[in-house]
This record gives C-alpha cells, sequence and structure tokens, in this order.
C-alpha cells in the first residue's frame, strides 16, 4: 500500500472526465487500497481516483462517523465504481464542502439530500441503494470530480474567485515561511 500525492487546483488533471473501468480485477483493487490508504492519511471523507491522477471511474468514501470508547474511528470503506446517479429528489440541502483538491477552504454548496445508485464494489458486484445524509452528499462530490467538477463550480463566480484568491494567498504565505 502507498499514501499517493494528491492532485490540487489548479491542476488541468482535476478538469478531466475519467474513464469507465472495464475490469474490476486485482490491479484496481491495489489502486483501491492505495486511495484508502492516502484518504485516511489526508484525513478525508471521500476520494476520487483523478484526485491520485487516475482518470478511472472509482471512488472511495468512509465517513467515519463512529468511534470506538478509545476515540478511535470505525472504518466502513465504501468503494463506488462506475458510479451512475438514476434518480435523485427534488429537495436541495445545503451543506460545509471541503476538498482536498482545493485545500483549507470551504463553502455551502446546495445538492439533492436523496439520490438512487447503481454501482459496482470491489467485487465488481453490481449495487443499487437509496442515499442520504453525509453519503449523499460526499456521494455527489465524488461524482462531480469524475466528471472534472469541483465544489467550487457550483458558487456563484465571485464566491468561486474570492475562494482561489483566498487559497493562492495562504499558499504564498506557506511558502515564505518553509523558505
Ligand atoms: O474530506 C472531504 N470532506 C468533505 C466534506 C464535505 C463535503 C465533501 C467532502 S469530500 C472531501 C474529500 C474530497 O475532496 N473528496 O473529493
Ligand atoms: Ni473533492
Amino acid at each position: 500500500m502507498a499514501i499517493l500525492p494528491i492532485v490540487e487546483v489548479p491542476d488541468p488533471r482535476l478538469r478531466q472526465i475519467s474513464k469507465p473501468v472495464d475490469q474490476v480485477d486485482d490491479d484496481l483493487r491495489r489502486l483501491i487500497d492505495d486511495m484508502f490508504e492516502t484518504m485516511y492519511a489526508a484525513p478525508g471523507i471521500g476520494l476520487a481516483a483523478i484526485q491520485v491522477g487516475v482518470p478511472k471511474r472509482v471512488l472511495v468514501i468512509d465517513l467515519q462517523e463512529q468511534e470506538t470508547e478509545e476515540g478511535e474511528p470505525v472504518r466502513d470503506p465504501r468503494v463506488f465504481v462506475n458510479p451512475e446517479i438514476l434518480s435523485t429528489s427534488d429537495h436541495d440541502v445545503p451543506y460545509n464542502e471541503g476538498c482536498l483538491s482545493v485545500p483549507e477552504m470551504y463553502a455551502e454548496v446546495d445538492r439533492p439530500d436523496r439520490i438512487r445508485a447503481r454501482w459496482l464494489d470491489r467485487d465488481g458486484t453490481q449495487r443499487e441503494e437509496e442515499i442520504t445524509g453525509l453519503l449523499a452528499v460526499c456521494l455527489q462530490h465524488e461524482m462531480d470530480h469524475l466528471n472534472g467538477i469541483l465544489f467550487i463550480d457550483h458558487l456563484s463566480r465571485l464566491k468561486r474567485e474570492m475562494l482561489l484568491k483566498k487559497l493562492a494567498k495562504l499558499r504564498r504565505e506557506q511558502g515564505k515561511k518553509a523558505a
């Protein structure tokens, strides 16, 4: 297993449309394992393959909402290969989103609160489920990545530009500190 470098804005790879997976095999499972290791280390609750530079329609999610008595997160790894949204509710909810590819920036994004989705799991078995709550938010955020879309694309141009300026400034300051 390996922690892979995460691609950040404005890297053009984040704008690529990822290609469908044609076989869920051991090579793909190795990528999935590396994606989980990278996501847990970040830490994050989701990761799309393109965020580690691989343009395949694969994403991993672990909301890590539960903790043991010792305060250790209980792992609940979920894998989505070639995910599709079959239907969405017509009720949107806001959520304060962040993204490992737009580090340290957060903004409210409205998305449908309930989706019906179909995908392949890590064994290549087809699954279909009604998904709600934070899992629905995260799955839609990750599926956007497969289509070259970032959460900042859902904001007004003014908000997006302010956020990207803030990120550029933060990087300049961090650059100075490191030097
Ligand atoms: O770690 C992440 N947290 C998060 C919070 C709110 C909505 C979406 C996310 S996904 C993000 C990790 C990431 O960038 N996945 O693409
Ligand atoms: Ni993201």
